[in-house]
């Protein structure tokens, strides 16, 4: 059931939003009006109970109260399209505008799969104050100019410090044969899945370094898939089974012991996060290779048949979705919101002396939530955007910032 929220302001909420000292603790249970004035695109207010006018401006109003629905996203209509893309090169990035840096932020925020083209292996890292938004891009390279560092790195930085992981900060997509700690690093394919499932916080953006491809190789593209497009397809389509894998925990583990850095990680959690009111889906967690049994005590045997029939059908809405398929070239790195977009890559064979090399790494889904709205707010001006971030904020948008200087109060 999809229920809209109220779109009506509450007077307790203003008058909480006046508070300038305490907590909404404090906000009275009912809070009165003694007069109101619309005019001049704001509204103002006049306290009953306290000696103060407040004025709101129409378009803090407006952010206020806007509920945004699902529907509008992409994968609003039955036939899903291939997620889109934005290339951009490197140099643009690295000496270019702020437009440019937004324009990247921004799409990778709001459709979740970028390529950066020419990214060098190394970077010497010079004075790299974007004007203009010089304050709101805290840039690692003004404190260490001169500096070599990893493309991934440097690439990476642009949104925010690098996520720790079982991996490293940086890690090699290699083929290593048997003695891999992970089926990415062989020649097999890898259907398609989020990195880091079994993490309380899975990896927010990663990006993929192609180094090396070389053209005796045969297979080995990568492709993204749109996980809330075809969540929300497949919600259409098969309700019950959306309610069940909305509900159901889980099981995502990884239990290698066997390896450098030994690793015992499991966490519960339904596949289909999903904000309770408005049933707006917040989040999405898939990753059959690192999926375990059911483990909830509370499942009866029928949850358990209902839970892996509703698996197999969004396991096949899933196959069935459009890709958006590369063969990645050096120097070109695949940059997406792993919170998001599913990705994947086909088997590959190296031929004779070929050879495939990625580098990779990954950034906090709140570094891309943050630098998105403060270049947002910095280059347009407002303060919530249509990001689809997948970081299961209940607002949809990722973002619902109280604008910079309203409202006002006069007492
Ligand atoms: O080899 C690829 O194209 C992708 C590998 C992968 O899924 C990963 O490193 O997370
Ligand atoms: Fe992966």
């Amino acid at each position: 059931m999809r229920r809209a929220l109220p779109r009506a302001f509450s007077t307790v909420a203003l008058r909480s939003a006046e508070l300038k000292l305490g907590t909404p603790a404090d906000v009275p249970k009912a809070v009165q009006i003694a007069a109101l004035d619309a005019s001049d695109g704001s509204l103002t207010i006049r306290w009953h109970d306290y000696d103060q006018t407040s004025t709101f401006s129409s378009a803090w109003l407006r952010e206020l109260g806007s509920v945004e629905t699902s529907e509008g996203t992409s994968g609003s209509s039955d036939e899903l399209l291939p997620p889109h893309v934005l290339r951009v090169s490197f140099d643009e990035l690295r000496d270019g505008s702020a437009a440019a840096r937004w324009r990247w932020i921004e799409m990778l925020a709001e459709h979740g799969t970028t390529i950066v083209e020419a990214v060098p292996t190394t970077v010497t890292r010079s004075g790299d104050a974007v004007a203009g938004i010089g304050s709101v891009v805290p840039s690692p390279a003004r404190a260490s100019e001169g500096e070599v560092v990893d493309g991934v790195r440097y690439v990476a930085e642009l949104l925010g410090p690098m996520q720790p992981n079982i991996y490293g900060e940086i890690f090699n997509v290699i083929s290593k044969g048997e003695k891999a700690e992970n089926i990415a690093y062989t020649s097999l394919a890898l259907g398609p899945h989020m990195d880091l499932p079994y993490y309380e916080s899975p990896a927010g953006v990663q990006l993929l370094h192609c180094l090396r491809f070389d053209e005796q190789v045969l297979g080995g593209e990568t492709y993204v898939i749109d996980a809330f497009a075809v969540a929300e397809a497949f919600r259409r389509a098969e309700p019950g089974a959306f309610e069940v894998l909305a509900s159901v925990p889980a099981t995502f583990i990884k239990d290698h012991s066997d390896r450098d850095y030994p690793v015992l990680m499991s966490y519960q959690r339904p596949h289909l996060a999903v904000e309770p009111l408005s049933r707006r889906l917040t989040g999405f967690f898939w990753s059959p290779e690192f999926e375990g049994p059911l483990r909830c005590e509370a499942l009866s045997p029928s949850d358990v048949e209902a839970y892996y029939e509703a698996y197999r059908r969004l396991h096949a809405a899933i196959d069935r979705a459009p890709k958006l398929k590369f063969r990645l070239r050096p120097g070109e790195m695949l940059v997406f919101n792993n919170r998001r977009m599913l990705h994947g890559r086909d088997s590959f064979s190296l031929g004779d002396g070929g050879g495939r090399h990625l580098r990779g790494g990954y950034v906090n889904i709140d570094e891309l939530s943050n630098r998105y709205n403060l270049l947002r707010r910095a280059m347009t001006g407002a303060s919530s955007g249509a990001a689809v971030l997948g970081n299961q904020d209940w607002s949809r948008v990722g973002i619902s910032l109280p604008p910079r200087s309203t409202p006002r109060s006069t007492s």
